[in-house]
């Protein structure tokens, strides 16, 4: 597992090394995240047959030696190209053949990369990065539940609070509050969206009071580098009739989704099957049914229109349905699951419709 997969990749390549970096102090590397289990500043090199090496700042070291790497470097040189020539040399590092990660590799740095390593053949290896991390290991799925189990703590705490806020950002400041009081991050700016603002599947929470009607809380965060993903609708006021309907519609289609996901099955078949039961709801379904998560929030599977990734074993991923009447209403209800011999709940927190 994990950087396992990359040794095995560049043996039956044979290529020399894979390369990756982060150089921005607020952003993050995912799959240097996932390698290495440091988030920060620096450059990893995973040679073919030798020992990975990360070089980060003087002033990361400690840091760096807390994760998953034997091999750190302190960077003595200024620019960080002079420490990995030198570390490249020093290793004796052959670099006909090396590997790159385009989704994390930006025009300008590529330029100085390819200045310093002239002659060189460059493979990206990016989809290859995102298939390792779409199958997560028992280490993972375990720190992945008890993420989840924090985030469904935290947004439960806040719906039952729900009474006490006025604005949609008080509720996304409290959610995360507690996220941060407790240590964690969060994965998303967090969502809530009332009465019509619900139709925007991405609302952004505003200081003015609270809509009567629908409220979607769309909230997730980040527990020892991983992401937890949640959606929940609450009511606030008292649904009519047509109201209720809509919900239940709405909950029979996303259980109907988890009951479509079997191990091995298509994502694009089990997208088709979320808009064949939605039936005259569908054309105010606007986005992909579900997501993976990991390291990121978005990862494999894509569970959308014309996906052919499989939901294969031990993949987390979402189900998250929704409804939205343009200047109406929204409704979405997201779980987030890991697929055992079927798909195990990682979100636990109840989807009948809480009127608040
Ligand atoms: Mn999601």
């Amino acid at each position: 597992m994990g950087i396992n997969h990359l040794f095995e990749l560049l043996q039956e390549k044979n290529f020399d090394f894979a390369f990756f970096y982060n150089l921005e102090s607020t952003g993050s590397n995912p799959n240097m995240i996932y390698f290495t289990g440091y988030n920060g500043i620096g450059a990893l090199i995973v040679p073919k047959n030798k020992k990975p090496i990360l070089i980060v700042p003087k002033m990361e070291y400690g840091r760096a030696k807390k994760g998953k790497i034997e091999n750190v470097y302190a960077m003595d040189k200024k620019k960080l190209f002079d420490s990995i020539n030198i570390i490249i040399k020093k290793s004796n590092l052959k670099k006909k053949t090396i590997c790159i990660d385009s989704a994390n590799f930006n025009l300008q740095f590529f330029r100085h990369f390819r200045k310093n390593f002239k002659g060189t053949r460059i493979k990206d290896i990016s989809l290859d990065c995102l298939k390792f991390r779409q199958v997560k290991s028992y280490e993972e799925i375990q720190t992945m539940r008890k993420g989840f189990n924090q985030a469904d703590k935290i947004l439960s705490k806040a719906v039952s609070n729900f009474k006490d806020f006025k604005t949609e950002s008080e509720i996304s400041a409290f959610l995360e509050y507690e996220a941060k009081k407790q240590g964690y991050g969060i994965s998303f700016p967090a969502i809530v969206a009332s009465g019509k603002n619900a139709s925007e599947p991405h609302h952004e929470p505003s200081n003015v009071k609270l809509n009567g009607g629908f409220c979607v809380i769309d909230f997730g965060i980040t527990y020892k580098n991983y992401c937890t993903d949640c959606t929940r609708t609450v009511y606030n006021g008292s649904p009519s009739i047509s109201d209720k309907k809509i919900y239940e519609k709405l909950l029979s289609v996303q259980k109907s989704c988890i009951d479509n996901s079997i191990l091995g099955g298509n994502c694009g078949k089990v997208y088709e099957s979320c808009v064949s039961r939605l039936g005259k709801y569908s054309k105010y379904f606007t986005h992909g049914l579900g997501h993976g998560v990991g390291v990121e929030i978005h990862e494999l599977p894509n569970i959308t229109i014309n996906s052919k990734d499989k939901l294969l074993e031990h993949s987390v991923f979402t189900i998250e349905p929704g409804i939205y009447l343009p200047n109406k209403l929204g409704i979405r209800i997201e779980d987030t699951l890991v697929m055992e011999k079927k798909p195990s709940f990682l979100t636990r927190l109840s989807k009948d419709l809480l009127i608040v």
